[in-house]
């Protein structure tokens, strides 16, 4: 907690580190209540910085200090200076030993940072900066370190004992036993980890591109040992295809994953010894629904492949988190890509990106790629970091071209090794495989904010030129008024009135890929493109598969957004004109509200929608991402001032009004899929997913008819289904409706069921929490006093209270202001316990700017409110601070 007003930390400040620590010997005696930690170090002063002997400054937090000795001679507190935070004594030798013991509180951990315990078992979480909660260490990511600890606990409760790298001894003494643990490999203090347990394993193994043997093993709680084959699986697919698309070849004999309930995020990816939130490792079908399945296949990916972007290559500072962060989202996202449809995955994540991103980049937190300064590093795990960070790598992949990329990456694992390095290295070694001079590309970087591109273009039939003018723009953000342009890939392509590809020529082509598709290379503020030799005036296709990170704003009328919608070869703007179709209706059904005119809702959307669920060449999978609609979420985010009762009255009525006109398909529809999935053994396979998708898309639009038959259906679903995605569709479907009778018995049916099961009763709390039918706030209360929910488990806070607040927007914006107050409490709350959680929560707070004068009154007494406690974590103290600079 904090003390004093917490300081900035800069990056124009980085300093090389004054000491090295060659070797890290770790012993750790774990008892119920407590832990002691002794580290043995070998230390020498940083040979690159000169013969002087400044003093050596330690981090150290919530550490008791029981022993310390320098070169064997025991230091009293003469010796040394302790504070809060850091630890600091005077060497005398440029090369020494540093001997201490620390006595922790583990089981009182709840901050989930460090060494805590999770239900019975020890575990750690040291990114960023926990290893300093568990001993005196340079706990920055450029000192590495080898690593060999010994884990002693009581043998029958902790059968398992785990760390980094290769097990070299273990023994047992009385009722005690230990185990030694060393990693050949050097690494930061953030990528260590131990386990201690009563735990399960399953265990394979995979032959690496060069022949040898690794031993895989997932280890879990015995209750559920029925659901890791998913997670193995997708280990042994990721750690062959980053063998196939990167050449990276997994370095030890032993890969491992724990799955612990009590984690602040997904996952982490400690050398060898992985640990998951048990949210992202553990599925079987009975319990876990297609996306549950599908985010544990791109989780275990992404931890694998840090292995090399993150482990091998790290961080030279945590300014550079997006170096690892976004070039492994880049390699996850490629990797889910490769193994279900493309351009449904593109579609995923550009939704994504603009909901939350954008969000997020428009806010009092926004932040560049590379932020130049921060109090708590904590709270920069954010979408700009990762998602933004992983777009800017995908522009280096779109200018460069795959296979000049390859090379880079190569060159960039090749040069940095062992190494802790920045993002200047990453694209220098981009810039060194293409010869391109990337300077400008680098704003990216230092810039924040969304770019917006304003089009037009003008038809010279006569010359048979086509030019297209595009201004691009991008708004202040804190501490950033002005902005330089963007180096900016637009890829494209032209219709012609037959919906067929256009070929013409690209003057001054920066890359043409193919006749018909081109990437224009925007630089400049403003630039005109001319193609040459186009036979008739074209439709333009424009930032196909969301080539970069960016709004573009080009005047379709919805005729053309129909038309591309049905012709355009680019899958992910077919859905994106879908889309923008959408967007259009319902903002005209929100206008026609504002002003109380009768609403009447363009029919051009259901035509559109109907053909494309007639249409035999789409897989289902798009079909459903073309009819599933801009959430409210994403409809806020384009709006000036955003009104949530109103936009979630318009969207409704829209969306009443198409399930009306298309009754009849979507009834066939369901009806025939419904059927098929019967018939079908349930896999979590792309093509089966789309279908399960698409049915449930037609449920939910059935649902809003009211009628008896399609509830019978729907109940009909939930009970007879052997799989949770169908279950879970049904019965989002029926909390969602007006047969509440019929929810209440699912959802009594469904907790009796499922008691036992911490992560299917998240599914039960969301479903509800984010009901806006049933999650009145009342409700969202009673939840919390329900016995599965604990405020101390990240996945219970998420699953009610950022239900709750993210996906129940018309609750949580409810005029009174409850919503807002309720979330200030439980921030408060959770402040004290965990304040990673705490800084998290509070994001729908922090975008008060966004709402109705009366709202932003309300929201800003809230956080006001929250500043003035009288004891704030630095994480809180941070948010508050820029939300309401
Ligand atoms: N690197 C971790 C995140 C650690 C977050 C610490 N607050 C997971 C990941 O991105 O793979
Ligand atoms: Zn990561």
């Amino acid at each position: 907690m904090r003390t004093e007003q917490p300081k900035l930390i800069r990056l124009v400040d980085y300093q090389q580190p004054d000491y090295l620590i060659d070797e890290t010997h770790l012993t750790f005696e774990l008892y119920e209540d407590y832990a002691l930690v002794h580290a043995h170090l070998v230390m020498q002063r940083n040979p690159a910085l000169g013969c002087d002997l400044p003093r050596l400054v330690l981090d150290g937090v919530e550490l008791q200090l029981l022993h310390l000795a320098m070169d064997d001679q025991v230091l009293t507190a003469a010796d040394y200076q302790v504070d809060a935070e850091q630890l600091s004594l005077q060497p005398l030798r440029p090369s020494f030993t540093l001997d201490s013991t620390v006595r922790i509180e583990p089981q009182n951990n709840t901050a989930l940072e460090g060494l805590y315990k999770s239900g019975e078992m020890f575990c750690t979480q040291c990114e960023a900066q926990g290893f300093r909660k568990i001993t005196y260490y340079l706990d920055r990511p450029d000192v590495m370190s080898s690593f060999t600890t010994t884990v002693i606990a009581e043998k029958q409760r902790y059968p398992i004992l785990l760390s980094n790298g290769n097990l070299i001894e273990e023994g047992v003494e009385d009722k005690r036993h230990w185990a030694t643990w060393q990693d050949p490999h050097k690494k930061p203090a953030y990528l260590f980890a131990v386990v201690a347990g009563d735990l399960w394993s399953v265990e394979d193994s995979f032959t690496t591109m060069n022949g040898r043997e690794v031993t895989l093993r997932i280890f879990v709680e015995p209750e559920n040992i029925d659901k890791c084959q998913h997670a193995m699986n997708s280990l042994k697919k990721c750690m062959r295809w980053d063998e196939e698309q990167y050449g990276r070849e997994y370095d030890l004999d032993i890969f491992m994953i724990v799955a612990v309930n009590d984690f602040n995020m997904g996952a982490m990816e400690n050398k060898g010894l992985n640990i998951f939130n048990s949210s992202c490792v553990l599925a079987k079908p009975e319990t876990s629904t297609d996306a549950i399945f599908q985010r544990i296949e791109s989780i275990v990916a992404h931890e694998y492949f840090h292995n090399w972007s993150g482990n091998r290559v790290t961080c030279r500072d945590w300014f550079q988190l997006s170096l690892k962060e976004g070039f492994t989202v880049f390699r996850d996202s490629e990797f889910s890509a490769d193994m279900n449809s493309r351009t449904v995955k593109r579609i995923e994540d550009a939704t994504f990106l603009r909901t939350h991103q954008f969000a997020e980049d428009a806010g009092p937190l926004a932040h560049p790629v590379r932020p130049p300064e921060y109090m708590e590093i904590s709270n920069f795990y954010t979408w700009t970091i990762y998602e933004k960070g992983a777009e800017v790598v995908r522009m280096l992949h779109t200018l460069l071209g795959p296979e000049r990329f390859r090379q880079g990456s190569d060159l960039y694992f090749e040069r940095h090794d062992g190494q802790a390095v920045t993002c200047d290295d990453f694209v220098a070694a981009m810039e060194s495989v293409s010869g391109m001079d990337l300077t400008q590309f680098k704003r990216w970087y230092s810039q924040a904010g969304t770019p917006v591109l304003r089009v037009t273009d003008e038809y010279d039939a006569e010359r048979q030129l086509y030019h297209i003018d595009i201004a691009q723009s991008c708004p202040a953000t804190p501490g950033q008024a002005n902005k330089q342009p963007f180096v900016i890939p637009v890829a494209m392509g032209l219709l012609g009135a037959e919906g067929q590809a256009l070929s013409a020529r690209l003057q001054d082509a920066e890359q043409c890929v193919t006749q018909d598709n081109w990437v224009l290379t925007l630089n400049q503020a403003q630039q005109r493109f001319t193609f040459t030799e186009v036979s008739e005036r074209p439709l333009p296709s424009l930032l196909r598969g969301f080539s970069a990170p960016v709004k573009l704003h080009y005047d379709y009328s919805r005729e053309q957004l129909a038309f591309l919608l049905q012709h355009d070869s680019d899958g992910f703007n077919r859905w994106e004109a879908a889309q923008q179709l959408a967007v259009q209706v319902i903002e005209e059904v929100c206008e026609q509200l504002r002003t109380h005119a009768p609403v009447q809702v363009d029919g051009c959307l259901a035509q559109s929608f109907a053909a494309v669920l007639n249409n035999p060449h789409l897989d289902t999978a798009l079909q459903a991402e073309i009819i599933s609609f801009p959430s409210l979420a994403y409809l806020l985010e384009l709006q000036e001032q955003a009104d949530v009762q109103l936009t979630d009255k318009a969207r409704e009525a829209v969306r009443l009004y198409l399930a009306e006109q298309l009754a009849e398909p979507l009834q066939a529809l369901y009806n025939r899929l419904r059927e098929q999935a019967k018939q079908t053994q349930y896999r979590p396979e792309a093509e089966q997913i789309g279908n399960r998708r698409l049915q449930a898309m037609a449920l939910s639009y059935l649902t809003l008819l009211q009628r008896d038959d399609i509830v019978a259906a729907t109940v009909a679903q939930f009970e007879q289904a052997d799989n949770m995605t169908e279950r879970l569709s049904a019965l989002s479907c029926l909390v969602n409706s007006t047969a509440q009778s019929q929810a209440q018995a699912a959802l009594v049916q469904f907790a009796e069921e499922f008691a036992h099961d911490p992560l299917v009763m998240d599914q039960w709390f969301s479903v509800q929490a984010a009901s806006s039918v049933l999650g009145e706030l009342a409700h969202v209360r009673q939840l919390m006093q329900h016995p599965s929910f604990s405020i101390k488990n990240p996945n219970k806070v998420r699953a009610v209270i950022g239900a709750f607040t993210q996906h129940n927007l018309p609750q949580f914006h409810a005029e009174d202001g409850s919503g807002y107050v309720f979330l200030a409490e439980q921030v408060a709350a959770l402040d004290a316990l965990n304040p990673q959680m705490s800084a998290r929560i509070i994001t729908p707070l922090t975008r008060w700017q966004r709402y109705t004068p009366a709202q932003q009154a309300l929201m800003r007494a809230q956080l006001e409110q929250l500043q003035a406690l009288p004891k704030l974590s630095k994480d809180l103290y941070e948010v508050l601070e820029r939300t309401l600079a």
